[in-house]
């Protein structure tokens, strides 16, 4: 049973995945307009996946007999002043995510809610790769640089880090 405090702050943070997969599904659709396919692409799959976050919280709370609350819809924003910043503020946003997640689990800890403490370790894992997957990328498009021809590797590069993930979720599946 969860407390009302907690239910409330799993709510929010239902919110805030739902917000990060419609602010990437944005910069997908972005990135399409500026025919970076490859950006693109990869923004739909880390849209997908923080739906898939929002849900794992929306099916827990159900789960542990609360009530779960659909989120609201902000509209994110439609352009980006470049793909380095678009990456910068998912880096960001992830940040923030990590943060969120982390008081979640102080207040778990603070209320002796095991089960839900317990729950939110997925949570801390995927953050710190995520994180981890995103500094990796800045750093590779601050090295690729600025120039009219970045544009074009750092679109593969990103083509690149898909090939990569969807070749491990393969191998997990099987
Ligand atoms: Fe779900 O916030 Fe990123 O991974």
């Amino acid at each position: 049973m969860l407390s009302t405090k907690m239910e409330e702050a799993l709510n929010n943070q239902i919110a805030l995945e739902g917000y990060a997969s419609f602010l990437y599904l944005s910069m997908a659709s972005w990135c399409d307009t500026e025919g970076l396919d490859g950006a693109s692409r990869f923004m739909h799959r880390q849209s997908q996946e923080e739906l898939s976050h929002m849900m794992r919280i929306f099916h827990y709370i159900s789960e542990v007999d609360g009530h779960p609350i659909t989120p609201s819809v902000n509209q994110p924003p439609l352009k980006f002043e470049s793909v380095r910043a678009m990456l910068q503020q998912v880096y960001e946003h992830e940040q923030k995510v990590t943060n969120s997640i982390h008081k979640l689990v102080a207040l778990a800890n603070g209320e002796s809610d095991f089960t839900t403490l317990h729950f939110l370790q997925w949570y801390i894992d995927e953050q710190r790769e995520e994180e981890a997957l995103m500094r990796s990328i800045l750093d590779r498009v601050k090295l690729i640089g600025e120039g009219p021809q970045s544009l074009y590797y750092i679109d593969k590069e990103l083509e690149r880090i898909n090939e990569v993930e969807e070749a491990a979720e393969a191998a997990e599946a099987e």
